[in-house]
């Protein structure tokens, strides 16, 4: 028997990309599954979708992480049945744009802070506590290579995912002499719908970032979530760093023109 079977899993930003192969992944380990994300109408196909992946049960609540006021209400308001969170995955996040940090709209820094800084923070503020008073739980935060190495016109993205490290490291610290467990998760590029957001919808530029290379799949960084969530209880991983074997860092791809 899995050693996650029946746990509530809570995967933010579930309706795409590695959130949802994530949420996939641990329905298909006899979770339960708690997903937030903002699209109503990916929500509740997804609910299907993870019911046919073999989830114990599913529950989606729509949910902009950008909105304190809101995560604090939504997450305060969980049915009973859903308000003990076994592993929290902290991965709504996005990027907006490819500028000089002294030409760009500082609404893109906006939308990037504001999601993958204080998003999580919203977040994790609201579930940790139950997790404490468990002395049980992990929190898996989405890092990216972006966090280590800083590339150029992408300041803030970067910045955004650098805080993450130093979110997640400060949270571990904060946890230690409790059971509660952090990893950050740091991929290289993945083909999601990341670069379609970032482009603002231009399919064919973001269809450029992946030309001629072999980039990670939202399936393989599932694969590495569900496997720290899966390490026996006193094992901490705390950093996962992986890319594709195309990539060497936020830097150096092997395109093959
Ligand atoms: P996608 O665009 O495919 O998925 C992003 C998900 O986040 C969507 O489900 C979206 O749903 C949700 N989301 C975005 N903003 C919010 C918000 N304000 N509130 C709630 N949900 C939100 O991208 P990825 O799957 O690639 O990205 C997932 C995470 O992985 C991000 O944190 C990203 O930074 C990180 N990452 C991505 C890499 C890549 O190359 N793709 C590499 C390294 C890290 P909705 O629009 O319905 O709200
Ligand atoms: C996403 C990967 O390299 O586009 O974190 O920033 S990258």
């Amino acid at each position: 028997m899995s050693r996650l079977q029946g746990k509530t899993i809570f995967v933010t930003g579930a309706t795409s990309g590695i959130g949802k192969a994530t949420a996939t992944a641990f329905a298909q380990q006899g979770c339960r599954l708690l997903v937030c994300a903002r699209r109503q109408d990916r929500l509740d196909a997804l609910r299907q979708e993870l019911t046919q992946a073999g989830a114990a049960a599913v529950h989606t609540v729509v949910l902009d992480v950008q909105q304190r006021t809101a995560v604090e209400t939504a997450l305060t308001s969980l049915p009973a049945e859903w308000s003990e969170i076994d592993v929290l995955v902290n991965n709504a996040g996005l990027s907006r744009g490819l500028s000089k940090v002294y030409e760009d709209d500082p609404q893109n820094w906006e939308e990037m802070i504001d999601t993958n800084v204080k998003g999580l923070l919203y977040v994790t503020r609201q579930i940790v506590p139950g997790m404490v008073a468990r002395n049980r739980g992990h929190v898996i935060n989405l890092g990216s290579t972006a966090g280590h190495l800083t590339y150029a016109n992408g300041a803030v993205y970067c910045a955004t995912k650098a805080a993450e490290k130093a979110i997640s490291e400060g949270l571990k610290l904060d946890l230690m002499g409790t059971a509660v467990r952090v990893t950050s998760i740091d991929p290289g590029m993945v083909q999601t719908e990341f670069s379609e957001v970032r482009f603002r919808g231009d399919a064919d530029r973001a269809a450029k970032v992946y030309q001629n290379i072999t980039p990670l799949q939202a399936e393989d960084v599932a694969e590495a979530i569900v496997w720290v969530a899966s390490r026996p209880a006193h094992v901490n991983i705390h950093d996962i760093l992986m890319t594709s074997i195309d990539q060497g860092n936020s830097l150096v791809f092997n395109r093959r023109t």
